[in-house]
């Protein structure tokens, strides 16, 4: 293990107050802080070598490119791909998941077909295949959750059939914490035929993610919930899925040969799916965020977060009126303690907590109908990364007595 208080020395940012009080920074499932080595990785990429890459002939190019190219070899090491060609650059999540949609989706979904979901996803992963949906008329279908926050795998039989051509879940949930069985979920996909895509948003970031162990089709996360820069993420797919796939933007740097009169042919992968001049500061940005956590070991990160869940968990139930979404066991979610407090509203606590220099975030997370599933509006959400120390949910507790105290009757 790793230990934490220099850990935290290394984050510029922990060191800062806010209100006065030093931060308590309890929202990195929205996004996580930055190390030293990441805000300097770029930097030092403008102080140093900034220029277009794939472009220039001139040694500042030669050299951006280099850098740039390099974070796919290191993507390749994190996520245990078979080739720097299955990592393609994207924005985010959310636009590995429309990529998908957009491509490999409007290529081959039919009416006849059907695409299953569940109920626990975040909106990046229902709209991208609403709106196709709305377009092409396939069904779309989802695995109800459990009032214990997990996927009510009995129904997975009646809703993973023959007419499914793509199974796209959340690996960890973002609001409930709960870590979804892949493997047994990629092999019952694929025992119908249907190609599978993981939401990694919550899980890259917090464990290790082998897609070959998986056997997962299709993986997207962010870079920005990994220690990296906003702007920035991972959209990775078996190779020969991705080569029969087609272009999803279209202009410089995708192309082949453009012409006129013949029209145009697409680059080798990864570039096909990669237009226009790319955000190449954050992806050596996000190779440095992967050098970080791979010099920690994510077998430490997620050991870490188990034992520091496991604390929060226990701290947190002796406030009275609390009442917690999703799985009790740390070993069976990710960093996160959500929950609902009798007599306050989420918003109301969030902003107590805040001035106490306590950041957690309120609301329905991005996972309204989830929220619906367990019948209310909002919740309150403490997430948890690799430097937060027990004594950070000791104040947790301090600050929810207080809203308690200021709000309920
Ligand atoms: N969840 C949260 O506070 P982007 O915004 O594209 O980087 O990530 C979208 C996304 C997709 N799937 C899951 C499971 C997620 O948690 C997120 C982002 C943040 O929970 C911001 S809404």
């Amino acid at each position: 293990m790793y230990d934490t208080p220099a850990l935290r020395e290394q984050f510029p940012i922990l060191q800062t107050t806010v209100q006065g009080k030093p931060l308590i920074y309890l929202d990195s499932a929205a996004t996580s802080q930055k190390p030293r080595e990441v805000i300097e990785s770029m930097n030092r990429y403008y102080y140093e070598s900034n220029a277009n890459v794939h472009r220039g002939i001139h040694t500042l190019s030669e050299r951006a490119t280099q850098a740039y190219e390099g974070v796919r070899k290191k993507v390749v090491r994190f996520i245990n791909a078979s080739s720097v060609r299955e990592i393609i650059y994207t924005r985010n999540t959310t636009e590995g998941i429309n990529l998908l949609a957009n491509t490999w989706g409007r290529a081959t979904l039919t009416s006849k077909d059907a695409v299953l979901i569940t109920g626990m996803e975040h909106h990046s992963n229902i709209v991208p295949w609403q709106i196709l949906q709305q377009q092409l008329g396939f069904e779309l279908r989802h695995v109800p959750v459990t009032d214990g926050g997990e996927l009510d795998l009995d129904a997975l039989p009646r809703l993973l059939d023959s007419k499914v051509k793509l199974f796209s879940f959340v690996h960890v949930s973002n609001v409930l914490g709960t870590i979804n069985p892949v493997e047994m979920l990629v092999r019952q996909a694929h025992e119908v035929g249907a190609l599978v895509h993981i939401d990694g948003a919550q899980s890259v970031p917090h464990m290790p993610v082998d897609v070959q162990a998986l056997g997962c089709d299709f993986l997207s996360f962010s870079s920005h919930k990994m220690c990296g820069p906003t702007g920035f993420g991972i959209f990775w797919g078996r190779r020969e899925l991705l080569q029969e796939m087609p272009p999803f933007f279209g202009g410089g740097d995708m192309i082949s040969v453009v012409s006129l009169e013949q029209g145009s042919t697409w680059a080798e992968l990864p570039h096909k799916f990669e237009a226009g001049t790319p955000s190449i500061a954050e992806a050596i940005g996000l190779g440095a965020a992967i050098d970080f956590l791979s010099e920690l070991g994510m077998d430490n990160v997620r050991q870490h977060e188990i034992e520091l869940t496991t604390y929060a968990m226990e701290a947190l139930s002796e406030v009275p009126g609390i009442r917690f979404l999703g799985p009790l066991d740390p070993h069976k979610k990710g960093g996160v303690a959500t929950f609902t407090l009798e007599g306050v509203h989420p918003h109301d606590i969030a902003a107590t907590l805040d001035e106490q220099g306590i950041a957690i975030r309120a609301g329905h997370h991005c996972a309204q109908p989830l929220h619906e599933r367990f019948g209310i509006p909002a919740s309150a959400r403490a997430s948890f990364y690799l430097y937060n120390e027990p004594s950070e949910v000791d104040a947790l507790v301090v600050g929810l007595r207080k809203a308690q105290a200021l709000y309920a009757l």
